[in-house]
This record gives C-alpha cells, structure tokens and sequence, in this order.
C-alpha cells in the first residue's frame, strides 16, 4: 500500500485498538476489527458478562490472540485509556457516556478516538470535545456509517458531478419503528415485553428513558451525516439556524397498553417526546434542510432522503429520480437503480468485496476502514471532531427550539470560521 507521508510503511504494524462496549453494536465493530490483518484489538471492555462472554465467542471464533479485559466498574474503561501504545480506541456504549470517554481518552493522550453516533448530550458537551480534540491535536471520528450507504454515496458523486445542478433542499431523518428496541422483557432478542430501565436488556435500559425525559430530535446524524457531506457544511458552508417541530406523544403509551396491558405500570409513564419531530435547518448557501425524527408507530423502515437542485433530485423512498430533460419521461419518476449503478462511487467499486458480511448493507466496513486508515497514515479521519459536533447537537438545539415554543435558534460554528477555507475532502478518492 502506497503512503501519503513519505517513508511510512503502511504494512509495518497493525494498529492497536481498544474497544469500549461491546454490546450489540460494539461487537459487530469487534467482528470486523478481528477480520482485518491490520488491526490488532488489544483490550476490550464492559460492564455486562453476557455481552462479554459473547465477545469471547466471537474472538475465540476468530483465532485472533486475545485482548485484556477490562470489567466490573463503569469506570474500568480508565484503566483501559491507560494502557500503553493503543493507536485508537472505540466507544460504543450509551449515549450519555460518549462525552466523558471520548474526553477521558483525550485526556489519556490517545490520538485517534472514534465514537458510536452522538457526541454528547448538552450544547457545552459538544464544545468541550470540540475544544479538547484542538488543543491535544487528537482526531474525533463519529462513525456515521449512512454516510457510506452505497446509494448515498452514489448520488454524493451525482452531487459533485453536478447531476442535479445547484442544490437547493435536502432532506433526511430517522424513520425507524422502534418500539420494539425501547421495551423488551429482560432478555434477547428485541420485540418482546414492555419494560424498559434496570429491568430491561441492552438499548431498552438506557435508550428509552431518553424519550421519557427529552423532547426533540434524539437521533439526528444518519439523516443529517450524508446531507451535511453533499452540502459542504464545515466544508465551504455551514448551518446558521434551526428550528424544530414536535407532534403530540401517542405510539409508546399505546404500545405498552397494546402489549402490557393498561394496568402495567409502565402505562402511566409521560413520555416527553414528541412522536414525529421535524427540524429545518437554513444553510450559509442558502440551501435549506428538513430532518424527521420517527421512531414511536408503525412504519416501514425509511431515512427518508430527498436531494433536490435546480435540475432534479433523488429520493430513497420510492427508489426514484427525475432529472429535467434526462428521464425518460417529462415530468414522471425514473426508477433510480441506473443512476445509482452509473454514479456508483469508487470507495464501492474498490471495497466491495470487502463489505460482504458487514453490518447494515456493508457500510459498517467503510467507517472502520476510514478510522483504521487514517491511523496508518497519521493523517485526518474521513469525519473529523468538527462534523460528529455539528450533526449531534442538533438534539439539544432542537430541544432548546421546541422548548422556546418553536423558535428559531442560532447555530454555533464549531470551526470558529475555518469553515470558509475547510475543503471538502470527504471521500474524494477510492481509499477510504
Ligand atoms: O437501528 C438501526 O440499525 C440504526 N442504524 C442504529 O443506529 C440503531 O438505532 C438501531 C436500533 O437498534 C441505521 O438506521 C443505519
């Protein structure tokens, strides 16, 4: 492999990386860590023993030599910052925690932190890892995997190759049923029972109680990621305002009454969060972005996309495309697979092969491959600190603006004006 700093042998060393979590999503990061030759995982830790002993499997599965293990406390993963020589460590653990750990393992002195979707929970969260990351010369990566979707990416390079002409709205969101996920009974799978909290299983003891307590757009990044990209935000653009919308709270009460009955004391738990949160978000271009959050009913899966500019647009629902003068039809839908195969980005025409298996389509492969690349290069990750603030604190801005009766609130520049001069080098090539 070829090397952008001269005299780096890029096959010399494995990279050495640390897990924290290893729960449903941290283990899939496992898996993939363990498939690669250039990758040793050194440690790993947890607090759950059947999540660690699934670990096991999974390593003992792989006939790689085995990590130390760090358990018994929430904060034995500082003992796991404090090892010698990781590269990089990977957090995936509940929300509220990727704050403090990306912080405690800035603190550490680990260079490259990369961290499951959500920077922190507050505004001030969002810069203080922003300022923690500049002063250490540390990299932040937020593992956006939509960003790498293979049909995101492919109308990513219809952007760039100005298929649509000038954008002017975009649009995303998180449209996923998850009730199913906020309550089970205690044990695996998903889909059964009502609890939720210490007599819940994985996301359902933390995840839920986000949606007792807040009112806003919880999970905004797979939507906002790949829009943020096409646009250029911190990279030649930037968000200036937002304002967000909340309907009345129904799916999870009725949920819990449909499946626990209305005598189950979970159905006198208020649920804060609106059903369907909408947010608008106005560019410095002059683009404008509409973000759905919609996770409380029934619904087919959908992000939602929409791409629009003065020539066409895409959208990922219907799988359709019209470009003005281009479709086979004036004014009708073209089925999008042809554009999609014609555009087709060169990460998945080079990668492919390698995505079989990963999680979520194979775009699990890309963000650990980008994280892991920019390692052996020393050089930025493919996201950096700048982007995983700007997507994730759209919660707390949107709370902020439902909280104020829907009011517009101003959007903080985390590049303190660099995005003027900030290229947008995000997947410019075919390496990762
Ligand atoms: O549902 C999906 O897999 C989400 N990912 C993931 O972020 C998480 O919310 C999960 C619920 O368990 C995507 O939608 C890409």
């Amino acid at each position: 492999a070829g090397s952008l700093i001269p005299g780096l042998n890029l096959d010399a060393k494995a990279v050495r990386l640390g897990i924290i979590g290893v729960g449903f999503r941290g283990e899939s990061h496992l898996a993939l860590a363990l498939r690669r030759p250039d990758v040793e995982v050194v440690a790993i830790c947890d607090v759950d023993d059947q999540m660690l002993q699934r670990a096991h499997n999974i390593i003992a599965k792989s006939g790689k030599p085995a990590p130390k293990v760090f358990t018994g406390s929430d904060y034995a993963y500082r003992d796991l910052l404090a090892l010698q020589g990781l590269d990089g460590v990977i957090i995936a653990t509940p929300w509220e925690w990727h704050a403090p750990m990306v912080l405690d393992a800035l603190a550490a002195g680990i260079k490259y932190v990369a961290t499951e979707v959500i920077l922190g929970i507050t505004l001030q969260d969002h810069w203080d890892v922003v300022k923690a990351a500049e002063s250490r010369k540390a990299h932040v990566m937020m593992l956006e995997n939509v960003c790498y979707r293979r049909d995101v990416m492919a109308v990513l390079n219809m952007v760039r190759q100005g298929v649509f002409g000038e954008l002017l709205h975009l649009q995303g969101g998180y449209q996923h049923d998850l009730r199913g996920v906020k309550f089970n009974d205690g044990q695996p799978p998903y889909n059964h029972g009502v609890e939720f909290g210490p007599k819940a299983f994985s996301e359902a003891r933390w995840r839920t109680n986000h949606s007792v307590h807040r009112n806003g757009d919880l999970y905004p990044t797979h939507g906002v990621g790949p829009l943020a990209m096409m646009t250029g935000i911190n990279r030649g653009n930037r968000f200036l305002s937002l304002s967000s919308f909340a309907t009345k709270t129904r799916g999870l009460h009725n949920y819990i009454v449909a499946n626990g009955g209305e005598n189950h004391p979970n159905a006198k738990v208020r649920f804060r969060l609106g059903d369907i949160v909408t947010t608008q978000l106005h560019c410095a271009n002059g683009e404008t972005m509409l973000l759905q959050h919609d996770t409380n009913n029934p619904r087919p899966y959908s992000l939602g996309f929409r791409v629009q500019g003065t020539e066409g647009l895409w959208m990922d629902v219907a799988n359709s495309v019209y470009v003005q003068g281009k479709s086979a039809h004036e004014d009708e839908w073209d089925v999008a697979t042809d554009w999609l195969k014609k555009y087709d980005h060169p990460l998945w025409q080079r990668w492919s092969k390698d995505t079989e298996g990963a999680g979520h389509g194979g775009m699990d492969f890309f963000v650990l491959h980008g994280f892991v690349e920019a390692i052996k290069r020393g050089v930025a990750t493919p996201m950096d600190v700048y982007d995983a603030a700007t997507w994730s604190v759209i919660t707390p801005l949107s709370e902020s603006s439902i909280e104020l009766g829907f009011q517009t609130v101003d959007f903080p520049d985390f590049t303190s004006g660099q995005w003027m001069y900030r290229a947008n080098d995000f997947a410019a090539g075919d390496e990762f």
